[in-house]
């Protein structure tokens, strides 16, 4: 485990990375990976059992990003955890030929799950938490979702299945960023009462105030490791392109690739940002 502070100080470090990764292959969901960022710190550096060692071993934790449009975040998180190389994937994202897709590719080492067409990750991992079950293992099973995701009725059938057979190794996060593709989720497929919705399906939920807080992102995975009996979901309240106002709450940056100057005034903004951290 890490402290607290160097986590912190990854978070500025690994949105540049992820700027970069964007940046040398010329596309990316920009707005979902800033969002998404701080839930993947801490569940690669915190929270599960993964690591390039153990990485094959069936005991281990099982993690399925299902927004997978967010794939340059975590293709930063592996570099960081060691399970790919950040050099090789900036040389190559998006190219022809490359393994380093815009999506999730599970012939890659520390990826479970090919996705990307949204709506599949949760009952997936239903299906993976029943079955680490039913073999006598104690693994923990994570899915992130995105909150546009949602509207696809694939994951109310997940959240239906993962209560009834009361998969308490089972967590899910939805990144409640309140955008999606085209706007805002309210205008596309309302998400109003969500906790209240998610629970009336059986499961725990956890709302996150701030879900770009590493501290708040702890204290409710922690509930959710202590929660018995049913699933557990942390509705993680995050800012879409967390990280610079250049890019924070607005639609367009969804998929975008900066300018030279948005690129110069995003890096001023996290290297601000990591100073005053520092500072304090
Ligand atoms: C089944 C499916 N329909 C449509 C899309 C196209 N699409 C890609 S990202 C996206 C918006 C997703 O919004 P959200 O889940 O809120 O993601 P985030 O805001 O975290 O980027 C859509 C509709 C898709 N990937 N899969
Ligand atoms: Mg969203």
């Amino acid at each position: 485990m890490e402290s607290m502070e160097n986590l912190k100080r990854r978070a500025y470090d690994l949105r540049r990375d992820t700027l970069d990764i964007i940046m040398a292959g010329g596309g990316g969901h920009i707005g979902g990976d800033m969002s998404v960022m701080d839930t993947l710190i801490e569940l690669y550096f915190n929270q599960m059992n993964i690591s390039p060692e153990n990485r094959e071993d069936p005991d281990r934790d099982y993690f399925i990003l299902s927004k997978g449009h967010a794939v340059e975040a975590y293709y930063a998180v592996l570099c960081a955890r060691g399970f790919l190389d950040l050099e090789d994937v900036r040389a190559r994202f998006s190219r022809f030929g490359s393994p380093y897709i815009g999506h999730p590719n599970n012939k890659l080492p520390g990826m479970e799950m090919n996705s990307g067409s949204l709506g599949h990750g949760l009952p997936v991992a239903v299906g993976l938490a029943l079955g680490n079950r039913m073999s006598g293992r104690d693994s923990r099973t994570y899915v992130v979702m995105g909150d546009g995701e949602l509207a696809e009725g694939s994951v109310w059938e997940g959240f239906m299945s993962g209560h009834m057979y009361g998969l308490d190794t089972l967590c899910a996060v939805i990144d409640r960023n309140r955008l999606q593709i085209s706007g805002s989720t309210e205008d596309v497929m309302a998400q109003e009462k969500l906790a209240d919705r998610v629970r009336s399906f059986g499961w725990h939920v956890v709302n996150v105030e701030d879900g770009n807080d590493l501290d708040a992102l702890h204290a409710a995975f922690a509930e959710a490791r202590e929660t018995k009996g049913c699933p557990t979901c942390l509705i993680a309240n995050t800012v879409k392109g967390k990280g610079s106002p250049v890019m924070e709450n607005k639609a367009e940056w969804h998929h975008h690739v900066p300018t030279v100057e948005e690129y110069e005034h995003i890096v001023r903004d996290l290297d601000a940002g990591k100073e005053a951290l520092l500072n304090v």
